[in-house]
């Protein structure tokens, strides 16, 4: 089985982390491939960033599919262009943020999510509306760090989401936490040592949820709305995704 990690964002060495993220908890003989578009924002940190990364997602879903891919994961907390990837391919496509909810609702009857800057937090609120999990949900914090912080050892962003995480514990009444963001891949053991709490992170989740639909043979429905595109010619310099 082979899953395609996407990270949407340009930034290789958070691509890299995403990937080894994902080979850690993979069954074996699941094989494990993380890529990012050529084109497109080095961290989406903005609605605007987000709308420009879903053209990048869905250029590597087509990639995918002529690679023979079995399942996709879309490794962004903001889950860019997944309605849009799903009609695209016949493979099963998992969003990190989406994967985390589902997660983390099988574990607590409430638990917050703690994301990188403040701005991005409705990102976050909009998708708990559209997912149907907003009720399970008690609050999306920020740690208040830009993304790129991330990759970034001397920015001391890890302890800004741990204190944001304990601040979590005492005030919101959950049972878990979801970590809002891809680039916080490699931190789910230290945060969980650190907080007490269990950590719920998006790549790990959705990869073995890929994994689970691809080994049901559950792959996404193209009856209805996730169809795939009616043919048409795209003008300009989106010619190449007519057809
Ligand atoms: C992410 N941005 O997961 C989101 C996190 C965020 O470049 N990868 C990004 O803050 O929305």
């Amino acid at each position: 089985m082979h899953i395609r990690l996407i990270n949407p964002n340009t930034t290789a060495s958070m691509t890299d982390k995403i990937g080894a993220a994902g080979r850690l908890v993979a069954a074996a003989g699941t094989r494990i491939s993380a890529t990012n578009p050529e084109a497109g924002p080095v961290s989406i940190e903005s609605h605007f960033d987000e709308a420009i990364s879903a053209v990048g997602v869905l250029e590597e879903i087509r990639r995918g599919d002529k690679e023979g891919v079995d399942a996709y994961v879309i490794a962004c907390f903001g889950d860019p262009g997944l309605l849009a990837a799903r009609e695209l391919t016949a493979a099963p496509v998992i969003g990190i943020a989406e994967a985390a909810f589902h997660l983390a609702t099988l574990i607590s009857t409430r638990f917050s999510v703690v994301t990188t800057l403040g701005r991005t937090c409705i990102i976050a609120e909009h998708l708990l509306q559209n997912y149907g999990f907003a009720h399970h949900c008690r609050r999306v914090r920020a740690a208040e760090i830009p993304v790129l912080d991330l990759e970034d050892d001397g920015a001391c962003a890890r302890d800004r989401i741990i204190d944001e995480c304990r601040r979590a514990k005492v005030e919101d009444g959950i049972g878990a936490i979801v970590l809002g963001c891809g680039g916080m891949a490699d931190l789910t053991d230290e945060i969980r040592e650190a907080v007490g709490l269990p950590i719920v992170e998006g790549v790990t989740a959705a990869v073995k949820l890929a994994e689970s639909l691809a080994s049901l043979r559950l792959g996404t429905s193209k009856h209805g709305d996730l169809a795939f595109p009616r043919p048409k010619p795209f003008s300009g310099r989106f010619d190449y995704l007519g057809n």
